[in-house]
């Protein structure tokens, strides 16, 4: 279109192109350590693009997707810091059109992943800024590789292949665990993620069981590519391991049907909105 500016000078608005498949100012292998001190004021002061309530779009190409990253959390302050100051400038290099949600477990019951994740997805969804992307981090997980691209593919996606703690190898080969990303077509095509998965371990063993129970299959980088530091950290309190989770990842394709975003039950406690995330914390009730 052609806009006239004053006298008789015009300035032609030229559509914005699609933003490209592959980035061009991506810089390949970072550094990342988590030793120097780090504030939310600084990570403010060197993001000052970022939107409040952690909201970004590239400003010189149109996404083709918007993505809802979701982070499961309590008690994490210190890694959050880390994991902004870092991910802000990836996710801008990679022209990812995106917003950070913090699901806050209210409360000191039993910790549960999965479960924060559906009411993720639900409130991230209510936000009204149409995603049709979701990407699940865990708050202490860095990728080391700019081109691990935070987007949804055609088939569910795993991108934390390559963890420090494993020796930068897949632990096993139906690990799902760490970072992960579904469309909303994907996500709801599974049920969405269990409920039942109270303290540490299984549920994304169980995630990856309904993805291919559903006749998907999961897509993942390359190893040199999908690496991640993860921030050296002690057994949280009231995460303690499931002992339940061996013989609940037996019965995926029964639970699943009735257990997922389809039954998901919860109370908002609060929402509000930081320069650098969007926080909900969220009452999920305690194990049975
Ligand atoms: N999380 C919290 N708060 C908690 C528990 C978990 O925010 O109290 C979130 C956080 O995003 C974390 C994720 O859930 O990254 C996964 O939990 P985790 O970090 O406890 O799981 P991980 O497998 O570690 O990374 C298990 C404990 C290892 C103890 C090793 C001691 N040497």
């Amino acid at each position: 279109s052609v806009k006239p500016v004053g006298g008789n000078s015009t300035i032609t608005e030229k559509p914005l192109p699609p933003c490209p498949e592959m980035p061009p100012g991506l810089v390949g292998r970072l550094l990342i350590e988590f030793s120097s001190p780090m504030s939310m004021e600084r990570v403010q002061r060197e993001n000052p693009d970022v939107q409040e309530g952690g909201k970004y779009s590239p400003l010189d190409c149109v996404p083709r997707q918007k993505v809802a990253i979701l982070i499961p959390f309590r008690h994490r302050e210190h890694h959050l810091k880390y994991w902004l100051h870092y991910l802000h400038p990836i996710l801008r290099r990679q022209k990812v059109s995106y917003g950070i949600y913090i699901i806050n477990q209210f409360g000191e019951d039993t910790f549960n992943r999965a479960k924060l994740l559906n009411v993720g997805f639900l409130e991230a969804l209510r936000d009204n800024e149409s995603y049709d992307c979701f990407i699940f981090s865990d708050v202490d997980l860095v990728p080391m590789d700019d081109r691990n691209l935070y987007r949804c593919y055609d088939q569910p996606r795993h991108f934390a292949v390559a963890m420090d703690k494993f020796g930068f190898r897949l632990p096993y080969s139906g690990y799902f665990g760490g970072v992960s990303g579904l469309s909303k077509t994907q996500f709801l095509k599974i049920n969405g993620f269990p409920n039942e998965y109270w303290g540490w371990g299984g549920e994304d063993d169980d995630i990856f069981n309904r993805i291919s129970l559903n006749g998907m299959k999961v897509s993942r980088p390359d190893a040199r590519i999908g690496r991640y530091r993860m921030i050296k950290h002690e057994r949280d309190r009231h995460n303690e391991p499931n002992p339940q989770r061996f013989t609940k990842i037996q019965n995926t394709k029964v639970t699943m049907k009735r257990d997922g975003i389809g039954s998901l039950q919860y109370r908002l406690v609060e929402m509000f909105r930081r320069p650098m995330y969007t926080n909900v914390t969220v009452d999920i009730g305690r194990p049975p």
